[in-house]
């Protein structure tokens, strides 16, 4: 057994991926934070590759090693896809990497965080580096079950980015039916692009195949498209991106996307084309529209 792994001398985080047959571990170098709130368990530590880690209920949500891989592609393929973003609704995402990214498009005047739970946004405050962006100015803050909250809202957004916790954790479940993305699509205005965390195609595939069937009931144009986050199951993850009139691929914004990704440690303009394309076992499953 190597020197890291002897028991009783470190201190070890847990995460079983969905089935709980498989699962990830770190080694914790430094507990920052543990935390039981009204709606799930907050714990934030330090792992010395991995930087800081932070988890709900025993589930990897951020380390500081590969957040960037995650927001960068939940934030940039919707906004370079809209012709211009003005209000942008995130519901989850509590860390605040989603919000830094969409803060980076200067058109954006108002951007929303719509989380459940007021103590993740606090905790990431205190101790987390994503939430960097928390004072700007254009950021609004609604602690509410999201699923609620866009219920009031018609014509408003004009793009909706769900950086959820999974459908199987915490009050994350709301936000995978058929009617939360209905309430998305009549909050959305006419050019509106809604984009989900859509699971992994691995151990978690049935929440994929049931995310992209809902969603296509309710929007005409749907696409999921890929990318690698290395602390989450499999390492492979999905993305579903919804729009009411807009193609990803044919009408993005090819030019501001290669501006801004001089600043990106992951996406850029070859990347948005590259990421619909998938292999053929994911392809078969999920057919677009
Ligand atoms: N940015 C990457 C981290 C997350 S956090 C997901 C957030 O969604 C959590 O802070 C949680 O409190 C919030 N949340 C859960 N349910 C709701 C809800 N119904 N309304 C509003 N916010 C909610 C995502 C990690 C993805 C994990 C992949 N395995």
């Amino acid at each position: 057994m190597p020197e890291k792994m002897i028991p009783g001398k470190h201190l070890w985080f847990f995460d079983y991926f969905p089935g709980g047959d498989v699962g990830l571990f770190m080694r914790i170098s430094n507990m920052v934070h543990s935390q039981q709130t009204r709606y799930q368990r907050i714990d934030i530590f330090d792992n010395p590759t991995l930087g800081r880690v932070f988890a709900l209920d025993g589930i990897t949500m951020t380390t500081d090693a590969d957040e960037f891989m995650y927001h960068e592609m939940l934030a940039h393929v919707p906004m370079f896809s809209h012709p211009n973003p003005v209000s942008v609704l995130i519901v989850g995402g509590g860390d605040g990497g989603t919000l830094r990214e969409v803060l980076r498009h200067p058109g954006v005047k108002r951007a929303v965080l719509c989380e459940i739970d007021e103590q993740v946004v606090e905790a990431a405050r205190q101790y987390l580096k994503t939430s960097e962006s928390f004072d700007d100015k254009r950021a609004e803050f609604a602690y509410e079950n999201g699923a609620d909250y866009v219920k009031r809202f018609k014509n408003e957004f004009d793009v909706i980015i769900i950086d959820s916790t999974d459908p199987t954790a915490g009050e994350g479940g709301h936000l995978f039916t058929q009617e939360f993305y209905k309430s998305c699509f009549d909050a959305l205005r006419e050019d509106g692009i809604l984009t989900v965390q859509a699971e992994n195609a691995l151990y978690d595939f049935g929440w994929t195949k049931i995310t992209h069937r809902r969603i296509s009931s309710v929007f005409p144009i749907v696409k999921a498209y890929q990318g690698f986050v290395p602390t989450y199951p499999s390492g492979y993850w999905l993305y579903i991106f919804a729009s009411k009139n807009i193609d990803p691929v044919e009408n993005f914004r090819y030019d501001d996307a290669k501006n801004m990704s001089q600043k990106l440690k992951y996406y850029n303009e070859e990347l948005h084309k590259a990421c619909f394309v998938l292999p053929n076992f994911i392809k078969n499953e999920l057919k677009g529209k």
